[in-house]
């Protein structure tokens, strides 16, 4: 199965300088960089990115952080790409991630957790769709 995932570097990963080492760990994993932009996210964008969070108390916080600085998205291909990127990317809660992976190796605050990628296919197409549109 081939498939492709929408990925982000959170500001916070951004601001830490890991856009090199996370691209290095998808590119020597054998994936392949399909798309890639650094901008700010602008708040409508963000709001329909979390969506599905809208209810949650923590969705003021998550609009506030994803659009506070400069993030780097990625449109990422390959073989059973959507969840080679989540098993990459650890635990949603870093404190619960791996060792090994990005959030294992760079997070302890799941309110900064340094990366996001798509949980499943309907996901992955509807964040492409929204990020990627010229894709
Ligand atoms: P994202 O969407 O950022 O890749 O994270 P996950 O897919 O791993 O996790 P999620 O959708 O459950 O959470 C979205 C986003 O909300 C933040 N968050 C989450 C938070 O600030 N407080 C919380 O209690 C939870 C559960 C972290 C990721």
């Amino acid at each position: 199965m081939s498939d492709r995932s929408f990925v982000m570097i959170k500001p916070d990963g951004v601001a830490a300088g890991l856009t090199g080492e996370i691209i290095s760990r998808i590119e020597r994993r054998g994936l392949v960089i399909a798309g890639l932009k650094k901008l700010t996210v602008a708040r409508d964008a963000a709001e329909t990115h979390y969506a599905e969070h809208r209810e949650k108390p923590f969705f003021g916080e998550l609009v506030e952080f994803i659009t506070s600085g400069p993030v780097v998205m990625l449109a990422v291909d390959g073989h059973g790409a959507i969840g080679a990127l989540r098993t990459m990317m650890g635990a949603t809660n870093p404190l619960d991630a791996e060792p090994g992976t990005v959030r294992g190796d760079f997070a302890l605050d799941v309110g900064q957790n340094i990366i996001h990628g798509s949980d499943g296919e309907e996901s992955a197409a509807r964040e492409l769709a929204l990020h990627f549109p010229e894709l």
